[in-house]
């Protein structure tokens, strides 16, 4: 059998922290449209019989019927796969979801938090979501593999590796249960267990993303990683200790070849000039520009002015505990102003 396993699609997330530049959230929304199709095409191009999704496909609190339509529509294009959901935390299976109370594609089974068990001709697949935000029943637990000589596949979200509110798992326990492949959602990175978010959320979510292609036969499993096609999120230092003005740190920034990635901008070192970076001047793939650079403060230990007194005062709160760093980097740059004027 072969199959393909997707997670965390978060289908309708605000995108809220990285949406300050315009139609940024609009255009992330569209690329995961673009990457959930990019999995159907995948599905119909290689007779994929069984389609896993582990959770979070969408966001409860901001889906729109019109994205359920969407998704529902792309599942009628692929009528010969079967699909199985197991709701995640974030689009758990309550009264009133699209999960209860959407007419879902006839090739479409949702798990709900009692265990299921499908028989299928040459593999049983055990399954369960969330049927709540929170979830700590521990189902997997009185999980038993009845058919070991039988292909075998766990479809489940939850946490592996801490003990949360979001159905706590541990590989131990899974690996002792003998699955032949354990299809999870929940962690955005990729591992042998997590196929990762399906498309990028955010600067925390770096490097490609995609899904998994399986195929599992005599209890024999081949997987690889497939990539989806999207604007990667990158995070790069600009050290600014050797310019000398706002303007030769714009161009600076100008002059990064983005590739049509998403940046942020670490700005790093010893700052010479007052730091204030219009967004408005920059390329428009640098989302974000933080400022982490420091002020370089040069005095001699037997400075008796204001301005040396005012810094070993200063220095002295800094070691004693008394500021924190980012305290005495913002007292000093204001002190240092105003006394040299
Ligand atoms: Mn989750």
């Amino acid at each position: 059998m072969n199959f393909v396993h997707i997670g965390d699609v978060h289908f309708d997330v605000a995108f809220s922290t990285i949406s300050s530049r315009a139609n940024f959230g609009e255009e992330r929304r569209l690329e995961q449209r673009k990457g959930f199709k990019q999995v159907i095409d995948f599905v119909k191009e290689h007779n994929v019989e069984y389609l896993f999704i582990s959770g979070d496909l969408y966001e409860a609190d901001n889906i729109r019927k019109s994205t359920i339509d969407y998704i529902n529509n792309l599942f009628k294009e692929i009528p010969n796969t079967k699909i199985y959901i197991a709701p995640g935390n974030h689009d758990p299976r309550t009264k009133n979801s699209y999960y209860e109370i959407y007419n879902w594609s006839d090739n479409v089974t949702i798990f709900d938090s009692t265990v299921l068990k499908i028989e299928e001709k040459d593999v049983d697949i055990y399954g369960f979501g969330f049927d709540n935000f929170e979830m700590r029943d521990f189902q997997l637990n009185d999980i038993f593999v009845s058919n070991k000589s039988k292909n075998n596949i766990l479809v489940t979200h939850g946490d592996l590796y801490n003990n949360t509110n979001y159905n706590p798992i541990s590989t131990d326990v899974i690996k002792a249960k003998g699955f032949d492949y354990s299809a999870i959602g929940h962690i955005h990175k990729r591992d042998d267990y997590y196929p990762g978010s399906l498309v990028s959320l955010g600067f925390d979510e770096p490097g490609e993303h995609g899904f998994i292609y399986g195929e599992l036969n005599n209890k024999e499993l081949k997987k690889e990683f497939i990539k989806v096609e999207q604007k990667e999120f990158v995070t790069e230092n600009v050290d600014v200790s050797e310019m000398k003005s706002n303007e030769e740190l714009i161009e600076t920034l100008n002059n990064i070849d983005t590739n049509n990635n998403f940046y942020e901008i670490y700005l790093v070192g010893n700052r010479h000039f007052e730091i204030n970076v219009n967004l408005k001047l920059v390329q428009n793939n640098i989302i974000k520009v933080k400022d982490k650079t420091k002020i370089e403060v040069v005095f001699e230990e037997n400075d008796n002015t204001i301005r040396g007194i005012f810094i070993k005062l200063l220095n002295e709160k800094l070691q004693s505990g008394e500021i924190n760093e980012e305290k005495y980097q913002r007292i000093m740059e204001l002190g240092l102003n105003s006394l040299e004027k």
